[in-house]
């Protein structure tokens, strides 16, 4: 197996994040969006979406998507499961999952995308050209966010993790939308104190380094 991977991109550092967490290792290879390489007809074809994190298997297999990535591992490797063991508790990671993407990360994506000039005519991911910054969504995002923190500090006011009792993959997710949101300088809010607590948290675990 390899891993598509650019270090700086806040998607592939989920899939790094939860590969730490379940201890495996994956040779990663580094497509370059400093310079556009996911455009390139060779990427093209392991993912014509042309976006990172790409996993590609010993078959010439290619699975895209950060999530499904996660979950293929997950089936490899269950051990710790970062998915929920419990019907309960997969269906409590699925909602929270889904909750830090739709209402976090692509919200410091529209912020963080309209407005970095080296995004100009680039605003949406995997798309080349043709896509203009519109910087009405810079305003949307930040409400976005001011809602994503509010919402995920009260669900941490009695919970240790996002999802509950343990650290899954909706953990992961909001702790890189968190550091995503910062590349704009928009950080957890002063009176956010269980987020803050919590992102000092999974700050602290040996994957933040991932
Ligand atoms: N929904 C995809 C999003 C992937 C994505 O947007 N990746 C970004 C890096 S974080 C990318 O490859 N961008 C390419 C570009 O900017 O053209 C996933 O979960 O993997």
């Amino acid at each position: 197996m390899k891993l598509y991977d650019y270090t700086r991109a806040p998607n592939p550092r989920r899939v790094r994040i939860f590969m730490a967490e379940k201890g495996v290792e994956i040779p990663l290879e580094t497509v370059d969006l400093g310079t556009d390489a996911q455009f390139d007809e060779a990427f093209t074809r392991r993912n014509p979406f042309r976006t990172v994190p790409v996993l590609e298997l010993d078959d010439g297999t290619h699975i895209s998507e950060s999530i499904a990535i996660c979950r293929y591992l997950e089936a490899l490797y269950p051990e710790p499961p970062l998915f929920g063991s419990t019907a309960l508790e997969q269906a409590l990671v699925e909602m929270w999952s889904r909750r830090a993407e739709l209402t976090g990360l692509l919200h410091a994506a529209e912020v963080v995308r309209n407005s970095i000039p080296f995004f100009a005519d680039k605003a949406l991911p995997g798309v080349e050209g043709g896509s203009p910054q519109i910087e009405a969504l810079i305003e949307r995002g930040k409400a976005g966010l001011e809602r994503f923190f509010t919402a995920f500090d009260k669900q941490l006011e009695n919970s240790e993790f996002v999802a509950g009792d343990h650290y899954s993959v909706a953990d992961i997710t909001t702790q890189v939308t968190i550091e995503f949101a910062g590349w704009r300088k928009i950080g957890i809010p002063d009176q956010c104190k269980n987020l803050a607590r919590w992102y000092q948290q999974v700050s602290a675990r040996p994957s933040a380094k991932a």
